[in-house]
């Protein structure tokens, strides 16, 4: 005899959109103030927004892309493994994404368990990721940046003419990846106002894996009152170069974004 089947009495589409609409709104406004504001959900972005929200700050991450992890999914030339070294192993044991040792050093993993684990660590520890909408300018209160201006991502994909809306965080976060698109607006609508050498984004140079690594943390810091650089954004801002697909640094540069901020929150 064939196991009987549990119906559901009814399903109306009507209260599953309203489901959706509510809980999302409840969410949306919720988190249009919040401690820190990331932009970006990559790897770097991902695990700052953990570290943060670990020690009951309240974070909000706006992702662009329909799916958090950034240039992870994708290993090294899309050979789904993440290469990772020695000093990034606390972290990945701390999320529990699974390594296997490669050689004295080298460790690998695979990069969809890796984005996933991230993913799934941030939000369990109360960072809220908002996929599908882009950042696409700062709000600057008194020589400080104050907040992120969003608007759907679908609005600039479709060239459509529609005014962003506002988020405000007590420090911001550039985890955007090799663009530094955060920095990058920065200097485009503030000028040469950087907390580097010449007070411009300096640009990412090219790949030497073993000196971005060390760089990238070393560059992890504030680049305008309030705004802190995370990730590749870090190198791109402080002229490190880029590493490829080795992604320790990410891990170390998210964690330590974290600890700063953490420090000036007080
Ligand atoms: O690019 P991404 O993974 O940056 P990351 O965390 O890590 C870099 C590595 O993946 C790799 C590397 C390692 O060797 O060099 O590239 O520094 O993630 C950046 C995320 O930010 C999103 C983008 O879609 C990606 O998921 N993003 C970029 N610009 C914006 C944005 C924006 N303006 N608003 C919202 N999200």
């Amino acid at each position: 005899m064939p196991e009987e089947i549990k119906r559901v009495e009814k399903l109306d589409e009507v209260v599953i959109s309203k489901a959706i609409i509510e809980g999302f709104m409840k969410d949306f406004l919720n988190y249009l103030e919040v401690d820190v504001a990331i932009a970006g959900a990559g790897p770097a972005g991902m695990i700052a927004g953990y570290f943060l929200a670990k020690e009951g700050k309240k974070v909000v991450i706006f992702e662009r892309k329909l799916s958090a992890g950034g240039g992870m999914w994708g290993g090294g030339m899309m050979y789904n493994k993440c290469v990772f070294q020695e000093t990034s192993k606390p972290i990945l044991d701390e999320i529990g994404i699974r390594i296997s040792k490669y050689q004295e050093g080298y460790y690998t993993t695979d990069s969809l368990e890796t984005v996933s684990c991230l993913c799934s660590s941030a939000i369990k520890a109360g960072a809220k990721i908002f996929n599908l909408i882009s950042v696409e300018d700062v709000m600057i209160r008194e020589n400080r940046v104050s907040g992120l201006v969003l608007n759907w991502s679908a609005v600039s994909l479709a060239n459509l003419h529609v005014d962003p809306i506002s988020a405000r965080a007590k420090y911001v976060v550039d985890a955007t990846g090799h663009d530094a698109e955060i920095v990058r607006i920065i200097t485009r609508k503030i000028g040469k106002k950087l907390l580097t050498s010449t007070g411009e984004l300096l640009g990412e140079k090219p790949m030497w894996a073993e000196v971005a690594e060390n760089t990238i943390v070393e560059n992890t810091k504030e680049v305008y009152p309030g705004l802190y650089a995370a990730g590749m954004a870090a190198n791109a801002v402080y002229g490190g170069p880029r590493m490829g697909p080795i992604f320790g640094g990410m891990l170390l540069s998210g964690q330590r974004v974290a600890r700063l901020i953490l420090d000036a929150l007080g």
